[in-house]
């Protein structure tokens, strides 16, 4: 077998979306997400200018041998867009791997170890009331596992936080020019065990909450947060501290029991290796898209598993389906499976995916169909033309630069 076309296809069904599509000259095609929120285009050229090319005429069942190539033959390596670009091809492969042998790729990795995937909902509110109405939805949804933000008052904008319509939440991202948010560390930090009292107030103990602090504190900060949220008995708290500085975490871990979930814009192994092997952290992050599809997350999952740490993989919207029904594959099989975030996509999504995985209730199956059992409308797509956005950027109230 031998690729004969790698195609890059960019579109924006409510969101931006990078999507490779490989062919072999039997006929069979494979999809792979190489989507970079607000960096898309960097993607698109890395794939388009530098990895298609080399994809052409070589056999698409040798996947091990393609990722090395393609990480051990660029000398300027790792880093988002080029791991993200390499997702692509990877997951793009084991697509048709899966469609080749007519089988869904979670038997090729071993088979269900579950009969399905636990997912964990959003919830978020403008203050703890709207949170409270959110939860029951999700509750009456089947969701048993759900991240609860509220906004912090005083401040104008808190992450995670939309004020739209319920099952609308998508980071804000407008325009090229990033918005500006404030930020105040002592507001949060004295508000936060305030939404998760009035939730397990009315909910108990039932219900797994978890919880996002996207990179916002200092480590003994992050300790403090961390103590403070003890009794409320969180699945986890995410993101404390900026995982650039990993030793971090020894100190956050000295002052408290809760949870740590960390590794969403991990791109590899080595990122993630230390918090591991440390036992620093509970759950890692990292995603088929971000951290070199199928073939590299197994193998930080499988060291994670020597470590008990679980996996939670990074599932927000600007993930394309494409990424969500990959990662449903390998939350499947591997042995060590903590949760699987689930954001949902935009409204309209399914114009130009069609996905055969399904939802009831928290949980979610990949489905039988062969491969990763997503495909995409190549003309819908041609309907929704890319649509320049940016992550927000946060300052402190004085201006400082801050983490977002
Ligand atoms: C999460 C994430 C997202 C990111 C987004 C950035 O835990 O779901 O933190 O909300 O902010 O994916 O592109
Ligand atoms: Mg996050």
């Amino acid at each position: 077998m031998k690729i004969t076309t790698a195609e890059v296809i960019v579109t924006c069904p409510g969101r931006n979306y990078v999507t490779l599509k490989i062919t072999t000259d039997e006929g069979l095609t494979g999809l792979g997400d190489a989507t970079l929120n607000g960096r898309e285009l960097a993607v698109a050229s890395y794939l388009r200018d530098h990895v298609c090319p080399l994809l052409i005429g070589r056999d698409p069942q040798r996947i091990e041998d393609m990722w090395q190539y393609l990480y051990r033959g660029a000398y300027w390596r790792r880093g988002p867009v080029t791991m993200t670009a390499i997702s692509a091809v990877d997951v793009a492969l084991w697509d048709i791997k899966g469609k080749a042998a007519g089988l869904p790729l979670y038997q090729l990795l071993g088979g269900a170890s579950r009969e399905a995937v636990t997912l964990y909902a959003h919830a978020d509110g403008r203050d703890v009331p709207e949170l409270l109405d959110r939860v029951a939805e999700l509750v009456e949804d089947g969701f048993q596992a759900i991240r609860v933000q509220v906004a912090v008052p005083g401040l104008d904008k808190t992450y995670g936080v939309s004020g739209g319509p319920p099952g609308t939440f998508y980071e804000p991202a407008d325009g090229r020019i990033p918005a500006e948010q404030r930020w105040e560390t002592g507001a949060y930090l004295d508000f936060a065990p305030t939404m998760f009292e009035a939730v397990r107030e009315r909910y108990g103990f039932d219900l797994h909450l978890l919880h996002d602090v996207h990179n916002r504190l200092t480590p003994v900060e992050a300790a403090r947060l961390g103590r403070s949220l003890e009794s409320f008995r969180l699945w986890w708290m995410e993101d404390p501290t900026p995982a650039e500085d990993q030793a971090a975490f020894g100190l956050i871990r000295q002052h408290t029991v809760t949870p740590i979930a960390v590794g969403e814009v991990f791109n590899s192994i080595w990122d993630c290796r230390d918090l591991i092997t440390n036992r620093l952290i509970d759950y890692i992050r990292t995603s088929v898209t971000h951290a070199g599809g199928i073939t590299h997350l197994r193998r930080i999952f499988d060291l994670a598993h020597l470590y008990g740490v679980r996996s939670g993989s990074h599932g927000a919207g600007d993930l394309s389906p494409v990424s969500l029904g990959a990662a449903l594959h390998v939350d499947l099989a591997i042995p060590n499976f903590g949760i699987q975030e689930y954001m949902g996509h935009a409204p309209g999504w399914d114009d130009v995916f069609h996905a055969s995985y399904w939802r009831e209730g928290g949980y979610m199956h990949p489905g039988e169909d062969p491969g990763i059992g997503v495909t995409l409308d190549e003309e819908a797509a041609g309907r929704f033309p890319y649509d320049p956005k940016s992550l927000p950027v946060c300052r402190l109230r004085d201006g400082t630069m801050h983490d977002w």
